[in-house]
């Protein structure tokens, strides 16, 4: 067992049972012409999360700890996408349409794939989620059973959407969660901050808080 300094109090893990998931780390969110930006966003905001991220991934592969990866997105016809996420808002581009990085937050498009700084190895799974949390509708469930994972470290974007979401729906399944603060990310600062306090408050009602360099330091 290992345990990090995390809030509101250590986090202990056991190596063996644990996975690394990044979620959402897409150019669709993280670079200019995707959906984050077609919803209005400053897609810059996320950008701070990708070195730490990497650093964190470099650490924990080292370590021989797996890593799942998660997109956000939709089959071509967009048979997996309800229509109220198809018509919420007024976006400048509509899930589907053709952007500069291809068809918005549709699988397959050079915009859905992961950022090259982040990109999968092989043999990492990757998880195409239809919605913002990772256990919906989505292979994750068996995954983590298959190989008795326990503990996730999170990571990704953004903050209060697919993180929040993915860590609520982890938690209610039993996992313990703990997020890092340094890479994870909002397109709304103050959202980000708050999202991290509601994880931790009530004496850690959805999970842990920490940050990447706590992790890095007690790999094993
Ligand atoms: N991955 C994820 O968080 N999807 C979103 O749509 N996030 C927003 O913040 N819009």
């Amino acid at each position: 067992m290992v345990t990090v300094g995390a809030r509101p109090f250590p986090y202990t893990f056991e190596p063996a049972t644990a996975a690394l998931l990044v979620i959402d780390m897409q150019r669709d969110f993280l670079e200019p012409g995707g959906f984050g930006e077609s919803l209005g966003n400053d897609v810059s905001q996320l950008r701070r999360t990708i070195a730490p991220t990497a650093a964190l991934l470099a650490g924990w592969r080292a370590a021989g700890l797996p890593v799942i990866h998660t997109r956000e997105g939709h089959l071509p016809d967009l048979s997996d996408c309800p229509p109220a996420k198809l018509a919420r808002g007024a976006p400048s581009m509509r899930i589907g349409d053709p952007g500069p990085k291809g068809r918005i937050l549709i699988r397959g498009e050079y915009g859905h794939d992961i950022i090259d700084e982040l990109a999968p190895l092989p043999g990492e799974p990757v998880v195409d989620k239809p919605g913002k949390g990772a256990f919906h509708a989505t292979e994750l469930q068996s995954l983590l059973d298959r190989d008795g994972i326990r503990s996730l470290v999170v990571t990704g974007v953004t903050t209060e959407v697919c993180v929040h979401t993915t860590v609520r729906e982890a938690n209610d399944r039993g996992y313990e969660c703990l997020v890092l603060a340094d890479c994870v990310g909002s397109y709304f600062p103050h959202f980000h901050e708050t999202g991290l306090e509601m994880i931790a408050a009530q004496g850690g009602i959805f999970g842990w808080v920490a940050s990447s360099s706590d992790v890095l330091a007690v790999l094993p």
